[in-house]
């Protein structure tokens, strides 16, 4: 294989989450581009399509023996990255998320040198392995280490950089590789768009789409559309699953927006959805960098959002969307109002998405990968 085709180990979390997302759609482009790409992972990442070209997945498999009470997955994953590493020959290992992903990957690759065979591993920070989970004590001393043994670390936006600075005992150098959109996939307003099944009297969507966790706020996507609600006609759809959903169902019933608020569950296919939203809310308590929003954007879709994280850095006030302190939910609910009664704001705003999102189009960003790629190889 010629050395600008490499063989790629992708470590990723299989789930919803955005890391996951960002490291299957990282995958698939590079398989695209001739690439061979070994995902290995607990389960089948959901967006992946495995009988395609390059495409391979190794399911990372955990047998249970009454003596654990816990399932020493890091181990097993560590095991499975050597022998993919070593019977598939790869280049390099691309670990996505650092728990426990860049502790395996450094533990692999000291089994691997033992045995003669070098494999660097370049680790993205994607967010709440360094904002939330990861800087808790149980954790942080080996996140920090693994981070530092990365031969490569890079991280998804610069306010992730900071505050992975801040928060662990960080000194290797943090590149900015900031997250992607194929922008062609959600510019599609026009085609196979089922917007009036939601809103059929021409009601505004407003739409979020997110895990459900805590950290998503979405009691304040709640109260905004029970507001707007009042002045405007609109509905609410909500897309995703997790912790909060009952008591999320629940704030919608205490707050007489049941009926106009859609709770879809998992969709696989976001990009069919949004093409029927008129405005993105995003709330969150920290996002490092937001892609729900970035492919809103893609879509043309104007986002309402919270300032924190690495969202300005994706939604602009004032041009992309409107931002608001956490919480603040009467600055938000304002802002909405305004976007959706001046029709020349809106169609500027989201001509502005549209364009922002578009420097985040995935061609720009693989290239970026792909140069640090050859570094990391530059450095065996
Ligand atoms: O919080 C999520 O939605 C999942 C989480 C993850 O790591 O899977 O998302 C994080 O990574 C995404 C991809 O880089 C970022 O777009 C999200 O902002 C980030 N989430 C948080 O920081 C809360």
């Amino acid at each position: 294989m010629a050395r600008n085709n490499l063989k790629i180990g992708i470590v990723c979390y299989p789930t919803f989450g955005g890391s996951g997302v960002i490291a299957t759609e990282l995958g698939s482009a590079l398989a695209n581009n001739g690439h061979e790409v070994h995902f290995i992972t607990s389960s089948q990442p959901v967006k992946l399509n495995v009988f395609e070209k390059n495409i391979f997945f190794h399911e990372v498999v955990l047998n249970p023996y009454p003596l654990f009470q816990h399932q020493p997955f890091e181990v097993a994953l560590t095991s499975k990255i050597v022998e993919v590493v070593k019977y598939e020959k790869l280049d390099l290992l691309h670990v996505h998320y650092a728990i426990p992903h860049a502790s395996a990957a450094y533990l692999a690759k000291q089994i691997l040198n033992e045995q003669g065979i070098k494999i660097p591993y370049i680790t993205t920070l994607h967010g709440t392995d360094i904002t939330l989970v990861g800087k808790e004590p149980e954790f942080e001393p080996t996140i920090s280490f693994a981070i530092n043994q990365s031969d490569i670390v890079t991280s998804v936006s610069e306010s992730l950089k900071k505050d992975t600075y801040n928060h662990f005992n960080v000194s290797k150098e943090i590149q900015v590789v900031p997250n992607f959109v194929c922008v062609s996939k959600f510019n599609n307003k026009e085609s196979d768009c089922k917007k009036a099944v939601f809103a059929p009297e021409g009601e505004r969507i407003l739409m979020h789409i997110s895990n459900f966790r805590k950290v998503k706020r979405i009691q304040d996507i709640i109260k905004i559309h029970a507001r707007v609600n009042k002045e405007i006609a609109t509905r609410l759809i909500l897309i995703g699953d997790g912790p909060e959903r009952s008591s999320m169902e629940r704030l919608a019933r205490e707050q007489n927006v049941e009926d106009s608020t859609y709770f879809l569950g998992k969709i696989k296919e976001t990009e069919k959805a949004l093409c029927s939203a008129d405005v993105y809310l995003m709330t969150s308590e920290t996002e490092s960098f937001g892609v729900s929003a970035l492919e809103a954007m893609a879509a043309g879709v104007p986002v309402i959002s919270s300032n924190t994280g690495g969202i300005p850095e994706v939604n602009e006030h004032g041009k992309t969307g409107f931002l608001s302190d956490v919480g603040d939910v009467d600055d938000m609910a304002k802002n909405l109002l305004n976007l959706l009664k001046d029709e020349a704001l809106y169609n500027q705003i989201s001509l502005n998405a549209f364009q922002k999102a578009k420097r985040f189009n995935i061609s720009n960003i693989l290239p970026l990968y792909e140069r640090l790629y050859k570094d990391l190889l530059l450095k065996l």
